[in-house]
């Protein structure tokens, strides 16, 4: 058995519920040294305003993190000399059109421009304290103008828009990349839509198309949650993307790749989940 260090439980009960704080105090490391997650003040502001910033959310959300019990599996003290040493990273990440980001459960930013905004691209820099190996979750949303799936409507632009996403992780005090998005994240595509793509030019598309909608999965931003029927991220090229304003201002590892699912129009919220080993 290994102690919570009670600062840290203090902390996660404070930002989030009950649950994910038991999920969260499972992740740590035997020898007794912090555990899990630290976010500084800027984060923590963050954090405190996501349950009015996600109204799509379904009513999942942190909450229902209490129903996953598989985290006490994480934190087996078997990383590298470097597992469970609280180190400082940076995400950056560039998102056609919205993203948010969780680091074992705890929400460390989300994107600046509301997705409500037909054009938001703009990159993201989110700094964040964990000690590795630690699960960053990523929730990913094309812009769209209601459940049809499309944007523009009623005018002569209506279409289904796309989407796209890039990302890595830096440790920020030797400058290693050590994570970037590509094919071995696995993703889970929520909102789906139009099915029916021929709907795209119909007078009333919030009739005329079909969607496939559902909520976000209880606790799938923890550790110990079981993304085994996920599905591998899809790689796009820049030329298939077409990334815009704010894709230029990051300096993208020669490995980092734009990724979505398998469809970049039909699909418009994918979650995304992958494990850092730092
Ligand atoms: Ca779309
Ligand atoms: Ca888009």
């Amino acid at each position: 058995m290994f102690k919570v260090p009670r600062e840290v439980a203090l902390t996660t009960v404070a930002a989030f519920a009950v649950g994910a704080a038991m999920a969260f105090a499972c992740v740590g490391d035997d020898d007794g040294g912090p555990a899990g997650v630290g976010v500084d003040a800027t984060s923590s502001a963050v954090a405190a305003s996501v349950g009015g910033s996600t109204p799509g959310a379904e009513a999942t959300g942190v909450g229902g993190a209490s129903e996953v019990g598989g985290a006490s599996e994480v934190g087996d003290g078997d990383g590298g000399a470097a597992a469970g040493e609280t180190r400082t990273f940076t995400l950056e990440a560039w998102a056609d059109n919205w993203l948010a980001a969780y680091v074992d459960g705890e929400l460390i930013g989300e994107d600046s421009v509301p997705i409500t905004t037909e054009r938001s691209f703009n990159s993201e820099t989110f700094t964040f304290e964990a000690a590795p190996p630690f699960t960053l979750a990523v929730v990913t949303k094309d812009f769209i103008e209601d459940d049809s799936g499309l944007e523009y409507i009623g005018t002569d632009r209506q279409q289904m828009g796309d989407g796209g996403f890039i990302a890595q992780v830096t440790d920020v005090e030797s400058g290693a990349v050590v994570a970037v998005s590509d094919g071995s994240w696995l993703g889970l595509v929520i909102h789906a839509a139009p099915l029916n793509p021929e709907c795209e030019r119909a007078a009333d598309p919030a009739s005329a198309c079909e969607a496939a909608i559902s909520a976000e999965p209880a606790g799938w931003m923890v550790a110990g949650f079981d993304d085994s029927g996920w599905t591998a991220a899809t790689i796009y090229s820049e030329a298939a993307v077409r990334p815009k304003d704010g894709y230029d201002e990051i300096a993208w590892d020669g490995a980092a790749e734009l990724i979505w699912s398998s469809d970049l129009e039909r699909d418009n919220t994918v979650l995304w989940r992958v494990t850092v080993e730092g």
